[in-house]
């Protein structure tokens, strides 16, 4: 317990801000609390039954009294409403040049995998400086990505990715929870966010275990599978060729369209049925409990990789 607190350092370029809100709301509350107590108080006592307090020229109505208390409070609703969807919407847009990192939520622990190969359990090593977008899944029950000292928060759910993104302002370990009750061990299910310099990142990075990278993992999967047999990059195969499908719209059979992002492509692995490519048969086997969770991910790397032509 020696290193709990309940104001955590700030370390992330959200936190400033997230803190800012939350003082904010809770200066207001303690002012009108005790506005509200000071003169509950103060009247009660004033017009105590004994008192011989002058009660003659009771104010009916006030216009100016109705349109102040109700404008003013009213504004200042807005005012904070406005504020924290503004930050609302920065946290939930990662910029575009992110690294990407993905994430599996498990009773009853946390798997990372680095886009270069390198995985971790229950801890997260990540570069200060820029921005980190984690990619998550659960692959049996809800789960939720908390970083205290990020003031950042996440659901991660079965059957469905959810991001999540930060930048982390300097270097040092943090807590990371599961902060969804998820089963027996769900107090258990701790880790660590370990943030450092761009240099020693690096370093870590290519430190030991020289495995394989994602893309790489993705395409041996591909192969193994025999999706290689059917996604022809030619496009001559029974599937739509996969190259550069990444973040376009495909047209679906029946009319409609879907943006291929990564949602997009798990489905089209794990439920091949539930959106059909425009002029093409509903033959694709589905590979749900074939492929892992983790497997579908280095797919996902590797199709995305597919559309990368810088
Ligand atoms: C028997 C042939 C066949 C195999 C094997 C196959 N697919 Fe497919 N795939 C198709 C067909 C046909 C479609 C188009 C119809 C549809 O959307 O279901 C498709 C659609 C897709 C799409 C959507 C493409 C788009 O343009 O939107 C993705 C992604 C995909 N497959 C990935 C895979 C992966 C990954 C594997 C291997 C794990 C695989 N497929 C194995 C035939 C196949
Ligand atoms: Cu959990």
């Amino acid at each position: 317990m020696d290193n709990f607190s309940f104001f955590p350092e700030q370390a992330s370029t959200m936190a400033a801000r997230i803190d800012s809100i939350y003082f904010t709301l809770v200066a207001l509350s303690i002012l009108f609390a005790t506005l509200i107590a000071v003169f509950l108080v103060y009247f009660g006592i004033r017009y105590r039954r004994s008192a011989k307090t002058d009660r003659s020229n009771i104010l009916h109505e006030s216009m100016a009294l109705e349109f102040g208390w109700s404008f003013i409070p009213f504004l200042m609703a807005m005012g904070i409403f406005g504020w924290s969807a503004f930050v609302y919407y920065d946290i939930n847009r990662p910029p575009d040049d992110a690294l990407e990192i993905y994430v599996i939520g498990k009773q009853w622990m946390w798997q990372i995998q680095h886009p270069l190969g390198k995985s971790e359990i229950n801890e997260l090593h990540v570069p200060i400086n820029q921005p980190v977008k984690l990619i998550m899944t659960s692959q049996d029950v809800i789960h939720s990505f908390y970083i205290p000292a990020f003031r950042l928060k996440q659901d991660v759910l079965p059957g469905r990715y959810t991001t999540l993104w930060f930048q982390a302002t300097q270097p040092g370990e943090y807590h990371l929870f599961c902060a969804e009750y998820c089963g027996t061990d769900h107090s258990q299910m701790i880790g660590k966010v370990v943030a450092m310099g761009q240099q020693e990142y690096e370093r870590w990075l290519s430190g030991n275990v020289a495995s394989e990278s994602m893309v790489d993992a993705g395409k041996r999967l591909f192969n193994d599978n025999g999706c290689s047999s059917c996604h022809l990059a030619s496009g001559t195969g029974i599937g739509p060729a996969l190259e550069g499908i990444f973040g376009t719209e495909v047209q679906l059979e029946g009319g409609g369209t879907a943006l291929v992002d990564e949602v997009y492509l798990r489905e089209s692995i794990l439920d091949p049925q539930a959106k059909v490519v425009a002029g093409h048969q509903p033959v694709m086997p589905s590979y749900q409990g074939v492929i892992s969770e983790g497997g579908v991910l280095q797919l996902v790397a590797y199709i995305k990789s597919l559309s990368n032509t810088q």
